[in-house]
């Protein structure tokens, strides 16, 4: 994209244009170095808070930000949600039903978004940052994430926030896939969501099991249909919301400012490496002589990391 409209984007969001805060979000995901001259544009704090909510698929995570957003309106927040979007295109209908549940009359106050992954991690990761500081810079105190799914990539997209809750509920029956996984290691807080289901019960006091082991905050009982619950979470996140713009935690923000630093370092090393060695197409030559015998895969590698182009092969 020109630096031109890199500029009108920074102009637009100043004046408050949510289409160009769009337009930059969508920069961003397409090529994360956009991202250098928003924000040099963009002055102000990124002491914005942001909180993932984690969770497997339907476990009310869209439903409950659906209820905890006009809350947070009421209390004088800006609120962001960005949902991120699993790599599987079948995923498509779901987020178009979070769209939908979401954007409606929510009015200036709130901004819903949601971020392709495009397949990698740290794609998905350095674009939920970047997105988050681009929104955070816009004047969206809060920030909340949606995250789906309990792996790899729920984790690392879990680091880019200040806080990172867990949804479990009754139906699931993943609470102790989780704690082999030790995804529960890396949470602030479990939600025990859909408190209105039979097992709600014996999922609770597992959960305060859990975060005893954990040394973790009391998780919380939540019904998205009943309305149990909700308005401790939407307490919660207010008062979490304050510590840390009273006081943020200079380690975590650190981490995830060398987490982007390195992040962008590693694409470039990345191509220049590659473009040292002679590309993809040296790559693909040397994977065909292995293919022919002509050599193993290490002396492929060796050749590919240390010799000059062109006498590779004979090597
Ligand atoms: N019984 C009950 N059902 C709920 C509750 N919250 C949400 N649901 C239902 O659970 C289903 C999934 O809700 P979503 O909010 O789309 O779940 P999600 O976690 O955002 O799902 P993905 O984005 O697809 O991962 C919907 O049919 C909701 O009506 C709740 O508190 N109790
Ligand atoms: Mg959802």
């Amino acid at each position: 994209m020109p630096a031109f409209d890199l500029e009108e984007l920074v102009a637009g969001i100043l004046q408050g244009s949510r289409r160009h805060l769009g337009r930059a979000i969508t920069a961003v995901e397409e090529d994360e170095s956009a991202a250098d001259d928003l924000l040099a544009g963009l002055p102000g704090s990124s002491n914005s808070f942001r909180i993932g909510l984690t969770g497997a698929p339907g476990v009310g995570k869209s439903t409950l930000i659906s209820q905890l957003v006009p809350k947070l309106l009421n209390r004088g927040e800006r609120v962001a949600v960005l949902a991120i979007d699993p790599t599987s295109p079948l995923s498509g209908g779901a987020l178009l039903g979070d769209r939908v549940r979401l954007s409606g009359d929510l009015g200036e106050g709130a901004w819903f978004r949601s971020i392709a992954s495009r397949g990698s991690t740290s794609g998905v990761a350095g674009c939920t940052d970047l997105a988050a500081e681009i929104l955070a810079r816009a004047g969206f105190g809060i920030i909340i994430i949606e995250t789906v799914g309990v792996g790899q990539l729920e984790v690392e997209v879990g680091q880019e926030t200040d806080q990172a809750w867990l949804l479990l509920s009754p139906e699931s029956g993943d609470a102790i896939q989780l704690l082999k996984a030790g995804v529960l290691e890396i949470v602030d807080r479990i939600i025990v969501h859909k408190f209105d289901r039979p097992g709600a019960d014996e999922l609770m006091r597992w959960s305060q099991e859990a975060a005893r082991d954990q040394e973790t905050a009391d998780p919380i009982a939540v019904s998205s249909h009943d309305g149990t619950g909700v308005d401790t979470v939407a307490e919660e996140l207010l008062k979490l919301a304050q510590l840390h713009r009273g006081s943020p935690d200079p380690a975590r923000i650190q981490a995830r400012i060398l987490r982007r630093i390195r992040r962008r370092a590693e694409q470039v090393w990345l191509r220049q490496g590659l473009d040292a060695a002679g590309g993809c197409a040296r790559m693909e030559e040397l994977a065909s002589s292995v293919v022919r015998g002509e050599m193993t895969v290490r002396e492929a590698l060796d050749t590919l990391l240390t010799g000059p182009h062109d006498e590779g092969i004979s090597r």
